[in-house]
């Protein structure tokens, strides 16, 4: 330290003197005294001295020795949980034949062997996981993400950007190297507003971000924002049939419903549901992945023009996050175009009134215009799955705006319902806003309104780094083994394994929702991520019983409810009844053959999507577009029911055009987590 051209050396009390305060003080002037009397050079010479010493003593000190805590020493039985699991991100590599990815292509039988019960390939490791209740408890992660790489950004391969977008000249970093912006004055007045406060300041200005318009906002955080990622378009016939399915999808909707929601095309009519278009921002991610440049700018420029948030009309939260904030978010990150940002801001800012309710448990109905919210017209409850598959989009809004307040409210969501009693991890149906409690007795399903809230338990943890020992995927792993002990049965005669409901929440009942069938693909995404095998078995014998739900109908497609034999007395192993035969043109099947695919790279599965896709070419094409079935039993009487709902393009056409590609890792899932309605969203690095 210096001191009036001196270097101060103080002496520990003792050291230099015996009488305390005065000794030590008398010491200490000698000794500067003395110092100074030395010739400066030889002051120079000993400083060196002293600094050379502490800079080898640093160089010979291992780095685990400068980062060693105290719990280095701790027996690693004993220690805390969270010190048991290693961090994922850190785990070593793993020798060739060992590597998860290897291992689930060889567990995997091909889909000819699919209605053994305990194939023979998996039948030591599966009665080596013994009991699925120790297996799969928070306490025993059978393994960590071993093939997880070090969370980096998405490779972003620089392209030319687009004429229509100026922002986008900036040449800023990847949005997932974010980088420590200097905190300017907009930032400091932020940080000292309440949520509340945040809240309040984002619905009454929803055309502004943090306090500024979003031109400004986005100027000010230009090198957080995302760069253009590049497709190379179809490069098979499966791929290029896919694209001409979308292209005939497409021209229908321009013809008749252009602007709408919906196409009809067997009346070739529009049909609304929120006015937002839904059709064409469902479509971007898609059309920006097969290559249709001419359709993507199209749409943009609609977009861009047309489409208006402002109007004076009650949207579904959930439906208006999955699919239009979740579209305009996911073509922001694939594209680069800042203008599908500050959109999805403004769509953003005006769906926050559904978290002004006492709970925090968010309504489920907002108008857009009014920056109003409220239950359901029907009901005082919300539906679960709707309330927690919004986490996704509104961290994916917060992180790449740098504005926090989305994130925060969303997440809120997650910790007051992890606090809420559950029966073996699983969740009924319904919860209200008001007193943010469940529904007494609601069923509890894995089908509609409870199908996403497990789905988004895993895909927020892995957006958010995959932090071990977080609530998310602890409450995933309970709410599997609750899957495993509560609701999944094997059919009396054919073993086919599927998951059926609790009725009042007790009550089984053998029925199975077609959305079910998104469930082995998480659950292999969650595998592949270290979850327990039971769950990678569990995923193979669901998807077993999945195709054939297609597979056992004359058309080849699947009904929207499935029923399972519960005895031999039950005439078939799998049946559906004359009200629930209908086909929405729903994705969640070919999604699972996608993660399927993707994750192993076992081929079969492209063959099996095939199969499908060639189906709907058959029953569902009509002149105008693809069109929802009536009846999946008969060839003969189809009867065709005039939708073409917007996740045909957004999530089937997608996953079918994924499933076929040549490279599997098309969109890398260890860099991308698609949302609900199939828009791939970035994976963040975990935060420290
Ligand atoms: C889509 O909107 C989403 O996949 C949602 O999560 C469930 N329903 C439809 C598709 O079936």
């Amino acid at each position: 330290m210096k001191d009036g051209g001196h270097i101060t050396l103080t002496l520990s009390p003792g050291s230099g003197s015996t009488s305390g305060l005065v000794g030590d003080e008398r010491g200490r002037k000698s000794l500067r005294r003395a110092w100074n009397q030395l010739p400066r050079c030889q002051r120079n010479l000993i400083i060196l001295g002293i600094t050379a010493l502490c800079v080898t003593a640093v160089l010979c000190l291992s780095g685990d020795q400068l980062t060693a805590t105290s719990h280095q020493d701790e027996d690693p039985k004993t220690a805390p949980y969270h010190l048991r699991l290693q961090n994922p991100h850190h785990h070593p590599p793993m020798p060739e034949k060992d590597q998860p990815e290897a291992l689930t292509e060889a567990a995997l039988p091909a889909p000819e062997d699919k209605r053994q019960p305990h194939p023979e390939a998996l039948s030591d490791k599966f009665n080596d996981i013994v009991a699925y209740g120790d297996a799969n408890s928070a306490e025993n992660v059978v393994r960590l993400p071993e093939t997880v790489a070090a969370q980096g950004p998405p490779q972003a391969v620089a392209v030319p950007p687009p004429e229509n977008n100026k922002e986008q000249d900036i040449g800023g970093i990847d949005i997932l190297n974010n980088v420590e912006e200097p905190i300017d004055q907009q930032q400091q007045q932020q940080l000292h507003l309440s949520e509340r406060e945040l809240l309040d300041q984002a619905i009454q200005s929803p055309l502004k971000l943090g306090g500024v318009s979003f031109k400004e906002h986005l100027r000010r955080i230009q090198p957080l924002l995302a760069k253009a990622q590049h497709f190379h378009g179809a490069t098979n016939e499966r791929q290029s049939a896919v694209v001409a399915a979308f292209k005939h999808s497409w021209a229908g909707y321009k013809k008749y419903a252009w602007g709408h929601d919906n196409l009809k095309p067997i009346s070739q009519y529009s049909h609304e549901w929120f006015g937002l278009g839904l059709t064409i921002v469902d479509s971007l991610d898609t059309m920006y992945i097969m290559g249709l440049d001419d359709e993507f700018k199209e749409a943009r420029d609609w977009i861009d023009h047309s489409l208006r948030f402002d109007t004076k009309r009650d949207v579904n939260l959930f439906e208006v996050t999955i699919r239009v904030l979740g579209g305009l978010l996911s073509a922001y990150h694939l594209s680069g175009d800042t203008m599908f940002l500050a959109k999805a801001s403004e769509l953003g800012n005006r769906l926050l009134p559904a978290f002004l309710s006492p709970s925090s448990i968010p309504y489920s109905d907002v108008n857009l215009g009014d920056l109003s919210a409220h239950a359901p017209k029907w009901s005082p409850d919300s539906s679960t799955s709707e309330v927690t598959t919004i986490q996704l989009e509104f961290r994916d809004l917060s992180r790449s705006t740098n504005i926090s307040i989305y994130e925060q409210v969303a997440h809120k969501v997650n910790e007051k319902v992890h606090e809420l009693e559950k029966n073996h991890g699983l969740v009924p149906i319904f919860i209200n806003a008001n007193t943010g409690t469940f529904r007494n007795y609601a069923t509890i399903s894995l089908g509609a309104r409870g199908d996403s809230y497990y789905e988004y338990l895993l895909k927020q943890w892995v957006q958010t780094g995959r932090r071990d020992n977080d609530n998310l995927i602890l409450d995933y792993m309970q709410a599997i083994d609750g899957v495993l002990t509560e609701l999944m049965r094997r059919t009396p005669r054919e073993h086919w394994v599927y998951i059926g409901e609790l009725i009042n929440g007790k009550d089984f009942k053998p029925k199975m929702d077609h959305l079910t069938c998104y469930l082995p693909g998480t659950l292999l995404l969650g595998h592949q991520n270290g979850m327990p095998d039971s769950h990678l078995i569990l995923a193979r014998d669901l998807m077993d019983t999945c195709y054939q739900t297609y597979i056992m109908n004359p058309t080849h497609l699947a009904a929207e409810i499935s029923y399972f034999a519960l005895t031999d007395k039950d005439e078939q192993d799998i049946y559906v009844k004359p009200n629930d035969a209908h086909n929405l043109l729903r994705p969640e099947f070919v999604e699972s053959l996608y993660y399927f695919y993707a994750l192993t790279g076992n081929r079969t599965y492209q063959d099996m999507g095939w199969t499908i896709f060639q189906a709907f070419e058959t029953h569902a094409k009509v002149n105008a577009g693809y069109t929802s079935l009536g009846n999946v039993k008969n060839t003969q009487s189809t009867r065709l029911r005039d939708l073409m709902e917007s996740f045909w393009l957004s999530e089937t056409l997608k996953y079918f055009y994924l499933l076929f590609s040549d490279d599997r890792k098309e969109i890398d899932l260890e860099q991308w987590v698609f949302n609900s309605e199939g828009h791939p969203l970035p994976v963040y690095p975990l935060k420290t």
